[in-house]
């Protein structure tokens, strides 16, 4: 049976403002599900709170929308549960590197084959602009009214220097080239960040899909080689007026943690029978 964006599709009204960067991710999350042949109830997403944790309510699929920052917990027992299903977090730049930005730096350490897609806009956005901990030095909110003056967070450093195995950035201006990003990291064997530049047109008015489009350039195998970790770190720090996204780093070598575990070597726990009566010793040899 073919797979069409339809399918995927709800009748939830969408509640993010007109031109919103997210958008066109929700679109690219829909494309390469489709493209990737999935249907809806063979993926699942999870989120926490904010504007791009939203974009599950707008599919038509598996999905667990929990707390702010804890997408990435969640989503790692869904995964051990079932570990031959997708598994997808969505989350929002202050969701994922602040208040869950402990959780991100063990699940990169853990390598456990999720897809994690920020819509990273450096702001908070649905809690009307405040600064968050990728905006730019400089950068001037309601709340921080003499501009940021904290060092932004580099959400690929931080994943390239705990070694991520797949660690890419999109543009939310280009749907061919982030759909294209977001259907490798699915298939992708281990975790995978995809941190996706999102314009919020309502609180963030410097970083415009125009500012970002005088600034983007690919990463074209060929011209760059993603194999090499050094060589990724140093890329990920190029931010002005040169932006590159594309496939930083890609490390098929690293095993997942599902791959070294041996509880799942027999298959998904969710396929195997439960023999109650082994719980019931454990609970017992307590009394
Ligand atoms: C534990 C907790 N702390 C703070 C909040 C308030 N809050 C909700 S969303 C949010 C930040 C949203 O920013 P981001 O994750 O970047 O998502 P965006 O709205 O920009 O997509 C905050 C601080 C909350 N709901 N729960
Ligand atoms: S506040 Fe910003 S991020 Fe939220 S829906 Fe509006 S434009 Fe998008
Ligand atoms: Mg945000």
């Amino acid at each position: 049976m073919t797979v069409k964006i339809e399918d995927f599709q709800n009748d939830f009204s969408i509640a993010w403002c007109p031109g919103c960067g997210n958008f066109p991710i929700l679109n690219a999350v829909k494309q390469a599900l489709v493209d990737l042949k999935l249907r809806p109830h063979e993926v699942i997403l999870v989120s926490g709170i904010g504007q791009a944790a939203k974009l599950p309510h707008y599919m038509r699929c598996n999905f667990f929308n929990g707390l702010h920052g804890r997408a990435l917990p969640v989503a790692t027992a869904i995964r051990i549960a079932n570990s031959k299903a997708p598994v997808i977090v969505i989350g929002g730049d202050g969701d994922t590197y602040g208040e869950g930005g402990n959780h991100f730096l063990h699940a990169v350490r853990r390598n456990i084959n999720i897809t994690l897609i920020t819509h990273n806009n450096q702001v908070f956005g649905l809690t009307r602009g405040q600064a968050s901990p990728t905006t730019e030095r400089g950068f001037v909110t309601k709340v921080q009214t003499h501009g940021v003056f904290l060092t932004p967070l580099n959400p690929l450093t931080i994943a390239l220097a705990l070694e991520a195995p797949f660690v890419a950035r999109g543009f939310a201006g280009d749907g061919k080239h982030l759909t294209a990003l977001i259907q490798e990291a699915i298939t992708f064997e281990g975790f995978s960040l995809v941190d996706v530049l999102q314009p919020c047109v309502s609180y963030d008015r410097v970083h415009t899909f125009q500012w970002y489009k005088d600034r983007v350039y690919e990463l074209k195998e060929g011209n760059y080689e993603p194999s090499d970790l050094m060589a990724a770190i140093q890329k990920s720090r190029e931010w002005g007026d040169r932006i590159p996204t594309g496939i930083f780093y890609r490390n098929p070598e690293r095993l997942s943690f599902e791959q070294h575990s041996p509880v799942l070597k027999d298959g998904p726990l969710v396929q195997r029978r439960l023999d109650i009566s082994r719980v019931q010793k454990v609970i017992d040899s307590f009394f």
